[in-house]
């Protein structure tokens, strides 16, 4: 008898335990608002990007770096190998063309992530960071892009404890950056099954620099892309699990302090910011049912939204 009363208590706790995660996960995660169709006006479909992309980052001289082929826990396995393209914006036949990379470099093993570049002002070198997952592992690589031959040199490796589920990055120097962790657990199982059951504000922003390496904001369900004002004062960072994107004041340190918080209505990943107006452009979601259960048939789309003002209005404010 005690046993089945200790059986009967534990299975109500799990009950309760599984409804208060499910209304939980459901508040947070799981918009499914049907997309409507509403295409921009010069849209086209760019050839040889085959195995999906993940981030687009684009240089004052409109050229883009397009990273593909990403592999994530969760969603269906492919052995596609990642690449970087580049994509001249200013030419009419909008043809990405795949870098060539280091010899030296593990192709292999390489799964592309987010993507920052950095441009130094003391001799115009471009930098362009990448998050990798090699054998579900999160490091940072940092490349030199050569634009005479459509190249990327890779000069370092960067990995840190800190730096333990990576999503996406926004490079502040030649060797500095903040980046996202998108998860708390680190095991493919827990943060593609546990994880987003549990539902909780566990996942955080890392400063990087060889000095120093600190977490810099916390409290998301999970960050995802990152980006910076024009005048390198705000940063950006897209809570894809609460619908919202948090405008984070930098400080002298390089610690960072909420400001506000934007309403998106949308699961939104990567952010690229408009060097001139300011605007942020995301890549969203807007429906997590299908992206989850993906149907070949009936595919969940995505949407890209503009957010304008934002920058203006915490200007005004300060
Ligand atoms: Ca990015
Ligand atoms: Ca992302």
């Amino acid at each position: 008898m005690g046993k089945l009363v200790f059986i009967s208590i534990a299975i109500a706790a799990l009950s309760a335990l599984i409804g208060e995660r499910f209304v939980n996960l459901r508040r947070i995660t799981l918009a499914s608002r049907e997309l409507v169709q509403n295409h921009l006006p010069n849209c086209v479909t760019l050839k040889n990007l085959d195995y999906g992309s993940e981030d687009i980052t684009i240089l004052d001289n409109g050229l883009a770096f397009i990273s593909t082929g990403l592999k994530y826990p969760g969603f269906p396995p492919s052995d596609a190998t990642s690449k970087i393209f580049a994509l001249d914006m200013k030419d009419p036949r909008m043809k990405p063309v795949e870098l060539r990379m280091s010899r030296s470099f593990d192709l292999d093993s390489f799964n592309a992530h987010g993507i920052s570049v950095y441009s130094d002002p003391s001799d115009g070198t471009v930098y362009l960071f990448v998050v990798n997952h090699p054998h579900h592992k999160s490091q940072v690589e940092q490349f030199i892009f050569l634009e005479d031959d459509f190249s990327l040199v890779h000069v370092k490796t960067i990995k840190h404890e800190l730096l333990y589920s990576v999503n996406d990055i926004v490079a502040v120097g030649v060797e500095a950056f903040y980046a996202t962790n998108d998860h708390y657990f680190t095991h493919p199982i827990f943060k593609g099954i546990v994880e987003p059951f549990l539902a909780l504000p566990w996942s955080n922003v890392v400063y990087y620099s060889p000095e120093e390496v600190k977490v810099v904001s916390e409290g998301y369900y999970s960050a995802n892309g990152i980006n910076i004002s024009p005048d390198k004062g705000h940063i950006y960072v897209a809570d894809v699990f609460d619908h919202n994107v948090h405008v984070l004041e930098r400080k002298e340190d390089n610690a960072l302090v909420s400001v506000k918080s934007v309403a998106v209505g949308s699961l939104c990943d990567n952010i690229e910011v408009d060097p001139e107006t300011g605007d942020l452009w995301l890549g969203c979601h807007p429906n997590a049912w299908k992206l989850v259960m993906f149907d070949v048939k009936d595919p969940p789309g995505s949407e890209v939204r503009r957010l304008t003002k934002v920058y203006f209005c915490y200007i005004l404010l300060s």
